[in-house]
């Protein structure tokens, strides 16, 4: 049986990869924080048979002893502060976790493996963000990186330690470079799901409109569920490499409003939507748009969830979910 340890298991990305990794009959691992994390029963119900370890990508000691219990074939780094906007209230902790927490894992992954380079593969979870004032469209392994926040600067950060690691020590270690993906389980935080909730909330009459900040810059988002396909395929290639993972399309927060709003009726979203200062950001990425040939033709990785079906998904649960609030 095959054994993995996920760090961020309580995110978005976390609970889409612990469900496809226990459908191929792993032994899931995650790691989780605090002393008494909110979310330890919502992660046990949605993964059955998953084991939690206490740790923190910040403490060394715990991602040892983490490894030491997991025992694991495959570890997926996937937790972070990875808010872009929370970043730059908070550079200091968002470099301690998301940049240096990486070379922690690293670390502790080349001490608990010994003379065996091999012993465990690596994914890092590396971000589209680090285009940020892109040098190229559309952007691809090989565009220069020029990151435009703090969360940014240190998923480069990280990304160029996993590289680092890999030709150091022959490691085992894969950048996923995953341009935005959305679902229903995205954080109410992010724009998609702020949108999709407010949406279901002023369609049922429990909300009168929504404050936004940029409905000008572009991203590039596809289905959660897909993209977590691809990470676990990336760990099954022979060679450790780096890849693009995106939809090739791209949409402004505007087009994303449309097809939210008219997903419930309502033909023209102005008079429920305001624009507020305090969610512009001090530096903005104004267009991701990614391809993904590499990943397509290397590692045959495909999606399935098309951007309008995306959209209404989100806001098909957020109806579910609101009306049940009710
Ligand atoms: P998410 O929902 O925000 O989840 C982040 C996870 O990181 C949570 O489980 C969180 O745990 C954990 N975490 C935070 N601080 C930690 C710490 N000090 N030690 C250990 N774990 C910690 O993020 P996501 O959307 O699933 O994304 C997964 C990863 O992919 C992140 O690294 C993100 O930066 C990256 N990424 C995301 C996208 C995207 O569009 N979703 C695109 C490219 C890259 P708590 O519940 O305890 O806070
Ligand atoms: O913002 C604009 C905002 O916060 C998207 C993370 O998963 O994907 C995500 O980062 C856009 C930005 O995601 C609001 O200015 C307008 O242009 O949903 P977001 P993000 O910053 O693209 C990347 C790939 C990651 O790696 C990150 O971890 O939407 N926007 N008005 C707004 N954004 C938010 N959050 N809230 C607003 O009110």
């Amino acid at each position: 049986m095959q054994r993995a340890l996920i760090t961020g298991i309580t995110g978005q990305d976390g609970l889409y990869l612990g469900e496809l990794l226990l459908s191929k009959g792993y032994e899931v691992y995650g790691l989780i924080r605090g002393q008494n994390n909110p979310k330890r029963e919502m992660v046990e119900a949605t993964l059955p048979g998953v084991k939690l370890i206490q740790g923190d990508l910040t403490d060394f000691a715990s991602l040892l002893r983490a490894l030491e219990i997991a025992q694991p074939d495959e570890v997926y780094n996937l937790g972070a502060i990875s808010f872009v906007a929370y970043s730059w209230d908070n550079p200091l902790v968002t470099t301690d976790i998301t940049g240096k927490g990486v070379v922690n894992l690293l670390e502790a992954i080349r001490i608990y493996s010994g003379d065996d380079p091999r012993k465990v593969r690596y994914y890092q979870a590396s971000t589209s963000e680090m285009f940020g004032r892109v040098q190229e469209v559309p952007q691809r392994e090989t565009t220069l990186l020029w990151p435009r926040s703090p969360y940014g600067v240190a998923k480069v950060f990280g990304h160029y330690m996993t590289i680092n690691y890999r030709e150091s020590y022959g490691m085992h270690a894969s950048s996923g470079i995953l341009f935005n993906h959305e679902s229903p389980r995205r954080g109410y935080e992010f724009v998609t799901r702020k949108i999709t909730n407010a949406v279901a909330r002023i369609k049922l009459g429990l909300q009168d409109d929504i404050s936004l900040g940029n409905l000008d810059s572009k991203r590039d988002w596809g289905f959660a569920g897909d993209y977590v396909r691809g990470m676990w395929q990336m760990l099954q290639q022979p060679e450790p490499d780096d890849y693009v993972l995106a939809t090739g399309e791209t949409h402004s927060i505007r087009e994303f409003l449309d097809l939210a709003f008219k997903h419930v009726g309502i033909e023209d979203w102005a008079p429920y939507v305001k624009q507020d200062p305090r969610f512009m950001r001090p530096a903005e990425v104004d267009l991701l748009l990614g391809d993904p040939a590499k990943a397509e033709k290397k590692l045959g990785w495909t999606r399935e969830v098309e951007f309008p079906e995306l959209v209404s998904m989100m806001v098909d649960n957020d109806l579910r979910i609101q009306s049940a609030l009710r």
